[in-house]
């Protein structure tokens, strides 16, 4: 199974819709097949497995990292497949959570009489397709907060200037985590202060969403994301309809959501996201500023954070820290747990996951 996790992992951010997905089919003590999806469209990972196998399969054993399919997609049902090449016993990673096949594959392969066992590597497996798995289960996508801070924790100085404090090696890292995303989203602030262009260096790569929470349709029709909205699909979330400027942003093809009703903190965070889940975006990544990161903590919404920290001190007291008032009731504030911590050139990126709790709810 971990030899078919290594091969869905070559796949990884590049199957969307689909999840990634990795199978090798072992004999003996010996592996005759192996196989992994390598994109929308392309032949399940099981198929390919069985294919390099051959005959071989009959009688053997197929570990597989998602729950087989058993519907007609893109592609015919692997269930059938499998049975057909003759595999006595499949070992299943995790269950698809995909409302078509949700247990229906692996109770499929018992009908044929087929040893199946499901679990091993089950958490493994999960990780890998966390995005698809959270959209599949909750019709809302994985957030993953993306923060770059000095050592004191500071994303801005007083001028609110932020663009220097990464190393273009961090810079080029949120660049490619952009391309394996499907959203990203930043608060109206961020847009009047930075105006950014969120595109990639060389158009094309990564046709991600622009998105803008922006409670009172202030953002300037002459920033370079309004510029840009014919190119790139780029959506305005507002509570408050001026209609004139909303026109005016239609105009230059942005798409103007409106969610209602305001929170104290401007735009629901919870409507967002079931808009963007509408959307099929299944990885969202969060990218500031204060206002916007603090909503989306607040209201535990956060599936996962990346830090850049540069090494330097900002000092100040005017200087932006990432979040207000979390509204944390305990002195330790909202928990997290340590997923990695590594370096870029001169930089630590740090991830950490929500530490959820025995009440189930996340890091309090
Ligand atoms: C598998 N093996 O390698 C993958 C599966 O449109 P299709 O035919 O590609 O089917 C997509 C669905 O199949 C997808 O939503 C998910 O439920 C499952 N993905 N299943 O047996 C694979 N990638
Ligand atoms: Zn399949």
């Amino acid at each position: 199974m971990a030899e078919a996790l290594r091969l869905a992992s070559r796949a990884c951010g590049r199957t969307y819709p689909n999840p990634a997905v990795g199978a090798v089919v072992v004999r003996g003590r010996c592996v005759v097949g192996r196989g992994y999806h390598r994109r929308c469209g392309a032949p399940h990972a099981e198929i390919v497995a069985l294919g390099e196998a051959g005959p071989r399969a009959r009688g053997a054993e197929l570990f597989v990292t998602l729950e087989p399919c058993n519907h007609y997609g893109r592609t015919p049902p692997c269930t059938e497949a499998i049975v057909a090449a003759g595999i006595g016993r499949v070992h299943v990673a995790a269950i698809d959570p995909n409302p078509l096949v949700r247990g229906r594959g692996v109770r499929f392969l018992r009908k044929a009489g087929v040893d199946v066992r499901v679990g091993l590597q089950g958490d493994a497996a999960r990780k890998l397709n966390e995005s698809y798995f959270k959209l599949m289960r909750t019709g809302r996508p994985f957030v993953t907060l993306k923060i770059a801070e000095t050592v004191d924790g500071k994303i801005a100085d007083a001028d609110g200037d932020s663009k220097w404090i990464t190393s273009p090696a961090s810079r080029a890292l949120v660049k490619a985590m952009r391309r394996r995303c499907q959203a990203i989203l930043v608060g109206v602030g961020t847009v009047m202060r930075d105006d950014p262009t969120l595109l990639p260096a060389r158009g094309g790569q990564g046709p991600y969403a622009r998105c803008v929470l922006d409670s009172g349709l202030r953002i300037p029709p002459d920033s370079r994301l309004v510029r840009t909205a014919a190119r790139r699909k780029t959506i305005v979330y507002f509570n408050h309809d001026r209609k004139k400027k909303r026109q005016l942003l239609e105009k230059y093809g942005v798409t103007c959501v409106k969610i209602g009703p305001a929170t104290a903190r401007g735009v629901a965070v919870d409507g967002v996201l079931d808009d963007l889940g509408r959307r099929g975006v299944q990885d969202l990544i969060v990218e500031g500023g204060a206002h916007v990161f603090t909503s989306f903590v607040r209201g535990g919404h956060v599936d996962k954070v990346v830090v850049f920290i540069a090494p330097g001190i900002m000092g100040g007291t005017r200087s932006l820290s990432p979040f207000l008032d979390i509204g944390a009731k305990s002195p330790e504030g909202v928990r997290f747990r340590v997923d990695d911590v590594s370096t870029v050139s001169r930089d630590v990126v740090i991830t950490l996951y929500p530490r959820v709790t025995r009440e189930g709810t996340r890091g309090r």
